[in-house]
């Protein structure tokens, strides 16, 4: 008897415990029942955060925190952490507090991966300084390409009331390794900056210093103009300088450990130098003057394209190149991992590698704006894999971007690396459950740029689920080929930026009429009766000019250039030979099938692994994988339709015909909100 109320306890906790698992726990789902023994040789809210941490999760020996400034420990910075020991007795050292905090998320992580059994001999040390997630957030609380509902932030209520979330969104990116955020969106208000918003951000970075993480605002550059009532914000105007110099006193006042300004500035529409004459150099350095004194610094972003401009792909180059060297060091430029925009796949911007006398910095976008938002399942360590490892020989064979940009190929005073955030107030943080692998990736990247994304799957797995290994592998199989599931369905072989106008969440390449014409499908895929795809070699726009070589003659030439990158830089007839003998045409037809086919694969992989998953996160991530293969359709149906005005060539007969009629996709509309 005594055992069957045993057996009925412990199957009730059981379901309870399984009915608790929500996803809001992300990866930090360790048992807190702990009772190390955890001592430190010094005391403060971020090494009593470390203590109490391993405290109540580490189930091993005693631990010995160091904070030391010793030669040895003190070479890995003082985010880096070094660890000597095993199971049943470990000493930490590190030369910061932040370190030993770090120390402690990786211990725990090598715990729950199951890699903490041994001899425990660590050393690591961040590839960059600056870790950042870059929040797209408006004051309002949308979230611009945000779809985990409304924003964390919570600013009506700040300073006054702060939610439990923001301590947990701290300690998330601190077990990672990010150190720093920018809470507000690149198309930025001025308003942040106002005597209303500014203690707002200061509660905020009051919460997060003890997690290692410092605040960094967007700001826009005509606010001299709209807060301070000056009559412009030329850069170059006494008294726009001394707005920005006084705003910086008012903000340290406040956050002594800010960390800077991002700006986004003549793009799309926002103000910059640009209106007034003047350069980005002008405006960035006007800014980075007003920081230095406290040690800020700004990042400047390269996005920017205008409509009159040649193709679009090439002007962040183009306008950037000739300013290399002239930025004060206190400045960073921000540039996109593609040419374009966050596309499904781009070849890297030609900027990594090129610019040689500023310190350059990556942009990756963890939100899926291009990759089916919050419904589709996109791993996407992969493609930041690919981006990273890409040679821009930039000083010879074997300049990575990753070299480029982590102070290993140049010396640069800043190395930074930042990510677009997917997180907002859903109960899950990212809207699906596997959208918080990419922000676990991004940070386990930024922590480490040589990681491997089988590595980042399989840990991100172990922690967030369970290490069954009949679980493990196919799943992790699944997400490792997730990314490309999506480019084959979506764009494959090099297209780009066929999507809907009003969104980017669906198909529409038959789309040829907006108010500039770098902003329709038209002028991306250019297909017709001769063929497809964007010529950007010699013939063309030229974008190739701007790899050095032997990059730019790979991609020159069509039986050299990647199957990936084909369409990208090259327009080519449809009965075109591929590589692997098909017809461009054919094999167009084979990419958006074996896209599809991946799906459905991916939904059966998922049904397979219900008796090891919960069952509230097993029916949601079931139910978006169904979306998920619908959408998969709907984008072979409107894409090989569209294009088959032009090849007028049947599908071949092999493959899966289409389900839908062209003329009704082109009725779709979705609600949502408009932006280029
Ligand atoms: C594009 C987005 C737009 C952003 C812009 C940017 O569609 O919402 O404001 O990039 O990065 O990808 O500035």
């Amino acid at each position: 008897m005594k055992r069957l109320i045993w057996i009925c306890a412990s199957l009730l906790i059981g379901c309870l415990y399984l009915q608790a698992e929500d996803g809001s726990r992300l990866w930090l789902r360790a048992a807190t029942d702990a009772q190390a023994t955890v001592t430190a040789n010094k005391k403060s809210p971020t090494v009593d955060l470390a203590v109490r941490e391993l405290q109540t999760q580490w189930k091993g020996g005693a631990v010995k925190l160091l904070l030391t400034q010793a030669k040895e420990v003190s070479r890995l910075g003082r985010d880096g952490f070094r660890m000597d020991g095993n199971r049943k007795g470990l000493t930490i050292q590190s030369a910061g507090e932040q370190g030993l905090l770090y120390a402690a998320y990786h211990l725990l992580r090598i715990q729950e991966t199951g890699k903490a059994n041994g001899e425990i001999l660590v050393e690591e040390s961040p590839a960059y300084d600056i870790r950042i997630l870059n929040h797209w957030d408006n004051l309002n609380r949308t979230v611009e390409r945000g779809y985990a509902g409304y924003s964390l932030w919570q600013w009506d209520e700040l300073p006054a009331v702060l939610s439990p979330r923001y301590e947990a969104y701290a300690r998330a990116n601190a077990s990672i390794g990010i150190n720093a955020t920018v809470l507000n969106n690149v198309n930025a208000s001025p308003q942040i900056l106002s005597a209303t918003y500014l203690p707002k951000v200061k509660a905020l970075a009051d919460i997060f210093r003890p997690y290692g993480i410092k605040v960094y605002l967007s700001v826009n550059f005509a606010s001299p103009a709209v807060l301070g009532g000056l009559p412009d914000s030329d850069p170059l105007r006494p008294e726009v300088q001394q707005w920005w110099k006084d705003k910086a006193r008012e903000i340290y006042k406040l956050i002594p450990d800010f960390g800077g300004f991002l700006v986004k500035a003549n793009s799309e529409g926002e103000p910059g130098p640009h209106d007034y004459g003047r350069t980005h150099v002008d405006g960035a350095n006007m800014l980075a003057d007003a920081l230095k004194p406290y040690n800020g610094i700004v990042m400047w972003r390269a996005f920017v394209y205008n409509p009159s401009g040649d193709d679009r792909a090439k002007q962040a180059y183009l306008e950037f190149m000739p300013f290399d060297g002239q930025f004060r060091d206190n400045i960073i430029i921000q540039v996109k991992n593609g040419p374009v925009d966050f596309q499904p796949r781009e070849p890297f911007t030609p900027l990594f590698g090129a610019m040689q006398k500023t310190p350059v910095m990556a942009e990756l976008q963890i939100t899926q704006e291009y990759l089916g938002f919050s419904n589709h399942l996109a791993f996407l360590a992969p493609m930041w894999e690919e981006f990273l490892h890409s040679d821009t020989y930039g000083q010879g064979a074997g300049s990575t971007v990753a070299a480029a940009t982590d102070g290993s190929l140049f010396t640069q005073k800043l190395t930074a690396i930042s990510g677009v955030a997917n997180i907002g107030e859903d109960t899950n943080w990212c809207g699906h459950h596997f959208a918080q692998a990419n922000w676990y990736a991004f940070g386990r990247l930024a922590w480490n740029n040589t990681l491997s994304s089988a590595q980042i799957a399989d840990e991100w797995l172990r922690t967030t689920f369970t290490s069954e290994p009949e679980f493990l592998t196919p799943v992790k199989r699944m997400m490792l080929d997730s990314h490309q599931a999506v480019v084959d369905y979506m764009m494959p072989l090099g297209l780009h930026h066929i999507f809907a106008e009003n969104h980017h969440y669906g198909p529409q390449p038959w789309f040829d009429k907006a108010s500039r014409p770098d902003w329709t499908s038209t002028y991306y895929h250019k297909a017709s009766g001769s063929g497809i795809g964007f010529d950007r070699t010699a013939s063309g726009s030229n974008a190739v000019a701007q790899y050095f070589s032997p990059l730019r003659e790979i991609y020159s030439n069509p039986a050299t250039c990647p199957d990936k990158y084909l369409l990208w830089f090259h327009h080519l007839p449809w009965n075109y030979r591929m590589k692997n003998n098909r017809t461009l045409w054919d094999d167009l037809c084979y990419s958006y099938d074996r896209g599809v086919k991946a799906v459905r694969n991916f939904q059966q992989v998922w049904d397979e692994a219900e008796r090891y998953v919960d069952a509230q996160r097993f029916t949601e991530v079931q139910s978006k994988l169904k979306i998920q293969a619908r959408d998969a359709v709907w984008w072979r149906d409107a894409c090989l339709l569209y294009f088959q005005t032009f090849s007028a060539q049947p599908i071949p007969y092999e493959l899966e015909r289409p389900v839908n009629e062209l003329e009704e996709l082109k009725k779709i509309k979705l609600d949502m909100k408009h932006h280029n």
